[in-house]
């Protein structure tokens, strides 16, 4: 059989093994208490919870639908590592740093920070925690009272025995991109204000969530609904059960067999007569749910930077245990070439991801100029988008440079790849995101191209400095000015594209 085996590349802390990330910090949140934070949690991910996330992924959960006496309970059973998951966030205050601020316009790019090393980690944790997370921006920034109000300080939480999680359910079987007219859940308003849910909801994750928010029509006296995007309302649902156990309200009609995410449960839901309450206006549905696809598409793009990141480290080690044709892979200059390749998309795609999360602290903060909220909204899809793709590139070639162990399932290489590929379909795909992208030029009358151009020539004048820099930003500056023009074009031409794609 051979007495050689080979070695397997070692998770070490990923905050202290990435300069880019503590360089970035360094420069613009120079606090000893969020440095010492960060590489005590990046021990913990490395020597801890990287082997609950395995588990996570080794035991799915499976749906439970009757109890051993008949009785229907639609038990979703996660493993004890998802549990874990759960705690571990609230006392990392992996929500609540969004929400406590304590470095004020920086504090988001901190909580996610804390979110880019533990994601590859985390056994998919990060998405009940992009929701809960959306879930709690929305509650606060539309004010509702009862019982939203007790629900947010519960989503927030650092308090394990506290913490609640929150689902996003707006995919139906119409339309997941179209949700405003693939939308046929009803609202039946009740005599005492609230509203019972009646509909079919395609596609929930992390449906094990103690809450959520939902769109759906409120019938009106003869039980007529409007139609289109006008007709929708967001309501805030709770998670509960009856005295006999079974679900209030929902029926969990099976879990998805997906291709990737396998660690966390996606389902589709019954809602028959689902307890709610109306948290927008009436037709402001998705108007108000947008703060929850803002929070939660910056996390996506986390998510994809974390992943690169995550195999690009484990690439670089490996590079240094493996050897091939007579010495380590480090010295082939062709590898290198490819790591190299794989590290500068990994490095653009966090810069750009974490000058997002700056701009959104910056706006929760109170700093934000105009400019920064015109970007902010456009740069939300954009990165998106963007980094959605790159992750399943640079993870793909991440897989192939460990050769034939990059294809092996137990490495937990594969699955990289897999949870890669959601990236760019669920919260918005790229298209669909690429069309948001001129629904804000539009609606700005091109205000936020204007804003972007200006972002970018402020950076540029920054690099003026660097005398080798020069005549590349003068040709960059040129064509900057000519764009000018551009803005003005596509201000005016967006809502002609729009209808076009429509
Ligand atoms: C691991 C980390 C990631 C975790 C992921 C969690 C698990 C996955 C969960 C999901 O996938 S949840 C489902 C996510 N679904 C989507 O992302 C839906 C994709 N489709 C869209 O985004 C469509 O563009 C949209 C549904 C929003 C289109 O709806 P409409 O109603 O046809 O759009 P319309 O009429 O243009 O806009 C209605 C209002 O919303 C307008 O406001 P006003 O009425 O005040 O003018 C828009 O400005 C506003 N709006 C729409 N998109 C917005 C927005 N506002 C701000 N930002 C946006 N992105
Ligand atoms: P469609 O809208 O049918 O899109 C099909 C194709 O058509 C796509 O390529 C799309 O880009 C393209 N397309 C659609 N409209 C246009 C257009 N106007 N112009 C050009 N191209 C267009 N949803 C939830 O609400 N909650 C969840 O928790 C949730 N979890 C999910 C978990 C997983 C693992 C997955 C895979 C999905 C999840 N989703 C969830 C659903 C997800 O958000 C939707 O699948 C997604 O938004 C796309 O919607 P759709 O499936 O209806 O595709």
């Amino acid at each position: 059989t051979g007495s050689f085996f080979q070695e397997r590349p070692v998770l070490k802390n990923p905050f202290l093994e990435d300069a880019l990330l503590r360089g970035y910090l360094r420069r613009h949140l120079p606090q000893e208490a969020a440095f010492s934070d960060l590489c005590a949690f990046g021990e913990r991910v490395a020597n801890e919870v990287d082997e609950w996330g395995r588990e996570c992924e080794v035991t799915p959960p499976r749906l439970v639908h009757f109890d051993p006496w008949g009785r229907r309970v639609d038990h979703i059973v996660t493993s004890s590592a998802w549990k874990r998951m759960k705690d571990l966030s609230a006392q990392e205050g992996l929500v609540a740093i969004g929400y406590e601020r304590p470095f004020g316009e920086w504090s988001r790019v901190y909580q996610m920070s804390k979110l880019y090393i533990f994601s590859p980690s985390s056994g998919l944790y990060t998405c009940p925690l992009a929701m809960t997370d959306g879930a709690a921006k929305v509650i606060q920034s539309i004010g509702v009272s009862w019982p939203a109000h007790e629900a947010y300080s519960r989503l927030t939480s650092r308090q394990p025995e506290r913490f609640r999680t929150s689902g996003q359910w707006m995919t139906e079987r119409q339309g997941g991109s179209d949700v405003a007219s693939g939308t046929e859940t009803v609202a039946v308003p009740q005599t005492d204000g609230s509203y019972k849910l009646h509909g079919f909801k395609w596609f929930t994750s992390a449906t094990d969530a103690d809450m959520t928010l939902t769109l759906a029509r409120v019938q009106d006296r003869t039980g007529a609904t409007a139609p289109g995007s006008r007709g929708l309302s967001l309501f805030y649902a709770e998670v509960s059960r009856d005295e006999g156990g079974r679900l209030r309200g929902i029926e969990v009609q099976r879990l998805k067999d997906k291709l990737g995410t396998r660690q966390m449960p996606t389902a589709e839901l019954l809602l028959d007569g689902l307890p709610a309450h109306r948290i927008s206006e009436e037709g402001r549905g998705v108007a108000s749910i947008a703060n929850m696809l803002t929070i939660t598409r910056i996390h996506n793009s986390i998510s994809a930077a974390a992943a690169m990141r995550r195999v690009v480290q484990l690439a670089r080690d490996y590079a240094t245990r493996r050897t091939a044709f007579g010495k380590l892979l480090k010295d082939h200059p062709l590898h290198i070439q490819t790591l190299a390749r794989m590290e500068v998309e990994t490095r653009g795609a966090f810069l750009l991801v974490m000058d997002v999360c700056r701009l959104l602290g910056r706006e929760e903060s109170g700093t934000a100029t105009q400019l920064d909220a015109h970007l902010l909204r456009l740069l939300t899809p954009v990165v998106k988008l963007y980094t959605g793709k790159q992750a399943v590139a640079v993870v793909s070639e991440g897989l192939e440079s460990f050769g034939g162990q990059g294809y092996i399932e137990d490495t937990g290489l594969p699955g990289l790849l897999r949870d890669a590929q959601v990236l760019s379909i669920w919260e918005g795909t790229t298209n669909v995101l690429s069309l948001d992208v001129l629904r804000c030029v539009a609606r700005s009358s091109g205000m936020v191209l204007h804003a972007f151009f200006t972002h970018v020539k402020s950076l540029l004048a920054g690099a003026s400095s660097v005398p080798s820099l020069t005549p590349a930003l003068k040709a960059v500056d040129g064509a900057l000015s000519e764009l000018e023009d551009f803005v003005q074009v596509a201000a005016t031409r967006a809502p002609g594209y729009l209808e076009l794609a429509a």
